[in-house]
């Protein structure tokens, strides 16, 4: 199975500005710890950031039949963008929103996701480890999707 990962703006800045909110993890020490675990459960992974909505979207929209799912943390997008939802809605590739913070327990403008009503599932607050979680999510996730 491949899972694609798609990462949103300014999370290429993480381990290098605001260390006290997000921590002083880098993108790259997070994707080495997702092809690792992707490696144990015999996934394969495409891993991906961009701080532009149309080429996150031109993204989901070329997964299909590429991927079996896609993982997005859409970052800042999550709380604005329709774009994504209607991309993530079109495509029909199940997809898992995760967010290294508890956006739930944070401003409460972040509580709302536009994106969620049209994944699967969310997971968020646990740092790095919400990425290794939607590995684990993702192959999951398409077992069901076969067994359907
Ligand atoms: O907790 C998350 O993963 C977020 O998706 C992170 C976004 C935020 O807008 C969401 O509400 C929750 C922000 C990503 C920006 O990352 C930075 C990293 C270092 C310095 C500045 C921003």
């Amino acid at each position: 199975m491949k899972i694609l990962f798609l990462n949103g703006p300014n999370l290429n800045l993480l381990g290098q500005r605001e260390p006290e909110v997000y921590g002083r993890t880098t993108l790259a020490n997070i994707e080495a710890a997702v092809r690792a675990r992707a490696k144990q459960l015999k996934a394969g992974v495409d891993f991906r950031q961009s701080n532009v909505e149309g080429e996150l979207v031109d993204w989901i929209q070329q997964a299909k039949g590429r991927f079996d799912v896609i993982v997005i943390n859409a970052a800042a997008y999550t709380h604005t963008s329709i774009a994504l939802r209607d991309a993530i809605a079109a495509v029909g590739v199940p997809t898992i929103e995760i967010h290294l913070s508890n956006v739930h327990a944070r401003e409460n403008f972040r509580r709302k996701s536009l994106i969620a009503p049209v994944c699967c599932g969310q997971i968020a607050g646990f740092g790095l480890k919400s990425y290794i979680l939607a590995v684990e999510a993702s192959v999951h996730v398409n077992e069901m999707a076969k067994s359907n």
